[in-house]
């Protein structure tokens, strides 16, 4: 804190669908200064004193030189780590919020209740005007574990719990979630796997937890199990090896997908992904940050660090999440 009060600006370097989420800033942001890095790059830049970002310039956020918070406007912090000018020391806030997190937990047990029901074989038929029953497991027959258990993964375990399925969890410290077994650690690691029918990743994008989603992992998966395995990403492409997964589906060691994320998006057209009945995709939309949510959110974490020097939700550049 410099102590100076009066409002220095704010950069947003985010992409906007419309004006008026811009006018969702101006107007959480009563009286500060704000600039649209991506309209106008034409600024003084010594009087940013907080920026939110969404893959921001490469060098931007080291040209800053009174830069005291970096926001970033979704709840993974890969994107800002990509920019390998990012100046050290400066603490980074990500966005936490009831909105994103229902957002992501609906597509989720959307993606189970999708591959539980066989909904993609029911549209096949109904193409084909074709009238077939096919056999059905019941939720409370299918095991799934969801990999992280923060803020996302762990409310869509719980709503995927409500909704019978057997479920449990694996992250890098060990959790205690009513009702749900948890696993933590590399130790866990193959134990949580072998048990796990369906695996739903809500992992940040790490070094440790880059192309987890590959051969060692599916082959882990049980083929034993009331539906055939199934993986389901919505945290990061980086975390997955499509080659291996398209491989493990053509085989049938995988009897399905759902992936929101890709290791290069938007996805080639020429992926094999795209062809795959049984391969949900959907474009990295599982959950997207509301404008008017982020904005309020950035205004009140500014508004207390300017009243006390507190921030919450930070950032530990140590492990990358
Ligand atoms: P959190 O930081 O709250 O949770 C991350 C979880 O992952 C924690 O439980 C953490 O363990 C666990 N974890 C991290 N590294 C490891 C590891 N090496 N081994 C085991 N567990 C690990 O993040 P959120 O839940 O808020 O978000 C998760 C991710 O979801 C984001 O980083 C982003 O990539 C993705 N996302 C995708 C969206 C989309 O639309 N597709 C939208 C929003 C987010 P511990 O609890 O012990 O720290
Ligand atoms: C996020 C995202 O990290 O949208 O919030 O992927």
């Amino acid at each position: 804190m410099n102590g100076n009060t009066s409002p220095l600006s704010l950069l947003l370097d985010i992409n906007f669908d419309s004006t008026s989420d811009f006018d969702c800033f101006a107007n959480a942001m009563s009286g500060r200064e704000i600039c649209n890095w991506r309209v106008n790059k034409n600024i003084d830049r010594s009087s940013v004193k907080y920026a939110v970002v969404w893959k921001p310039d490469l060098g931007l956020l080291a040209s800053l030189p009174n830069l005291e918070v970096i926001f970033s406007a979704g709840a993974g912090v890969d994107h800002i780590f990509e920019d390998t000018k990012l100046p050290k020391n400066i603490p980074i806030v990500r966005f936490v919020d009831p909105d994103l997190r229902d957002r992501m937990s609906e597509w989720v047990v959307l993606q189970c209740l999708m591959h539980l029901r066989q909904q993609r074989s029911y549209d096949r038929n109904q193409r084909q005007h074709s009238w077939q029953e096919l056999a059905q497991p019941i939720a409370s027959e299918v095991r799934v574990g969801v990999m992280g258990l923060g803020e996302l993964g762990k409310d869509a375990a719980l709503k995927l719990k409500m909704m019978g399925f057997r479920v449990s969890g694996w992250s890098r410290s060990k959790k205690n979630i009513k009702n749900i077994p948890t696993f933590a650690g590399d130790n866990d690691f193959n134990e949580f796997l072998c048990q796990s029918d369906i695996i739903v990743n809500l992992l940040p994008l790490t070094n440790k937890t880059t192309g987890i989603l590959g051969r060692d992992l599916i082959e882990k998966l049980p083929q034993n199990g009331a539906i055939k395995p199934v993986i389901i990403n919505a945290g990061r492409g980086g975390s997955q090896i499509e080659a291996d997964i398209i491989k493990a589906l053509q085989k049938g060691i995988l009897g399905g997908v759902s992936l929101d994320v890709f290791e290069q998006e938007p996805l080639s057209e020429s992926s094999a992904l795209w062809d795959i009945e049984n391969a949900i995709l959907t474009p990295h939309v599982a959950a997207v940050s509301s404008m008017p949510a982020l904005a309020s959110y950035v205004a009140q974490r500014i508004e207390i660090f300017e009243a006390n020097g507190s921030l919450t939700n930070l950032v530990d550049t140590k492990s990358g999440y």
